[in-house]
């Protein structure tokens, strides 16, 4: 079912994936990278999250002039086909100068690289027509925390901050905050670490947060409270809609998989807040599963979609009026009840 809405919707290629996992190789056929965007708008999707080499494959091996030639290919692509590139991230996690982290690395010369591949990012970015750079910081952390100068670390990323700023005048960075792995001691775990970073540096208003359910849930917060916290400070530069099931390995669950409920509050903060109003996307991080037949799987992309539609009706149809009274009264109980029972369609 692709139903209609005004909120924008977006994945990431890498959301069609063929299923190897590191217990075991590929169980689907490889599906053409270039033919995934044609898939996007018949399941009623209009953004394109990008990583820089999923923009331009092979990154590494070409020079910035190339690189930059391919890049303006496909803002061109996507033009024509009537897609948005909503970001770009710097893959910062694959290469041998990143196995210590990038921009908190001991070494220099990594340091050095990761710098150098984030502004290949922010030029890619720019050449696509993309406002926004994405820093999921992956690798930035420890296994062993005396390993890194945490103080250090954190001036290193303040600093990455600022200079991208100053590179660019006018591309914005949202922060994707996550808890743990591949690190299991990971620098700007939370919304509030990447909020502080926003406020202490040289353009606040051009650094933002993107808010993935399934790391707050991570870090043992509730996505909507991590969400509200970056729209009551206006920096909620996107959202990566997903769903996990306790504090396991990263699971990116289809949307409301896990907890309906907290599905629910994660709607209601994005739309009582009128987010996606100034252009803003819906955006998806949801895994197709190992065990799925076919090729593409796609379904997962579009069972998050429809769930979330499900869940702004339940948003339009709860009853604001009792909510309130329900609050002035200290009632919570029944709040709860009614709350469960709108959910349910049992009221
Ligand atoms: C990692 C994750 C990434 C980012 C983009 O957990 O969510 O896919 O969203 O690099
Ligand atoms: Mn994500």
């Amino acid at each position: 079912m692709s139903m209609q809405s005004s909120y924008r919707f977006s994945f990431g290629p890498w959301n069609i994936s063929e299923g190897a996992d590191p217990f075991g190789p590929e169980v689907r056929p490889a599906y053409p990278h270039e033919g995934k965007y044609a898939l996007y708008k018949a399941m009623g999707f209009d953004g394109v999250q990008f990583h820089d080499d999923d923009v331009v494959p092979d990154l590494a091996k070409l020079t910035t002039a190339q690189a930059l030639q391919k890049a303006g290919e496909v803002g061109r692509m996507l033009n024509n086909q009537g897609l948005v590139p909503e970001f770009v991230a710097p893959r910062l996690w694959f290469a041998e100068q990143t196995i210590d982290g990038g921009y908190t690395s001991n070494s220099a010369a990594d340091r050095a690289y990761a710098w150098d591949r984030t502004r290949v990012c922010v030029d890619i970015a720019r050449a696509i027509g993309s406002k926004a750079i994405v820093l999921w910081l992956a690798r930035e952390g420890s296994y062993i925390r005396e390993a890194k100068d945490a103080k250090l670390a954190y001036e290193r990323l303040l600093e990455l901050v600022d200079n991208i700023l100053t590179y660019d005048h006018q591309i914005e960075i949202w922060i994707e905050p996550k808890p743990n792995e591949p690190t299991d001691l990971a620098y700007v775990p939370t919304a509030g670490h990447a909020i502080a970073l926003a406020y202490a540096s040289q353009a606040p208003k051009r650094v933002k947060a993107l808010i993935e359910s399934a790391h707050a849930i991570l870090a043992g917060l509730d996505p909507s409270d991590e969400m509200a916290f970056c729209l009551a400070h206006d920096k909620l530069g996107s959202v990566h809609l997903n769903d996990q099931n306790g504090l396991k390995y990263d699971q990116d669950k289809n949307f409301g998989a896990v907890n309906l409920r907290a599905a629910f509050n994660q709607v209601l903060v994005l739309e009582d807040n009128g987010y996606g109003k100034n252009g803003e996307f819906v955006g998806l991080d949801v895994k197709a599963f190992r065990t799925q037949r076919g090729s593409p799987v796609t379904q997962h992309l579009k069972s998050s979609r429809e769930l979330f539609l499900l869940l702004v009706e339940k948003v339009h149809t709860y009853d604001r009026k009792l909510v309130q009274q329900l609050r002035d009264a200290r009632d919570y109980e029944a709040l709860e009840l009614y709350t469960l029972r709108h959910l349910l369609a049992a009221n």
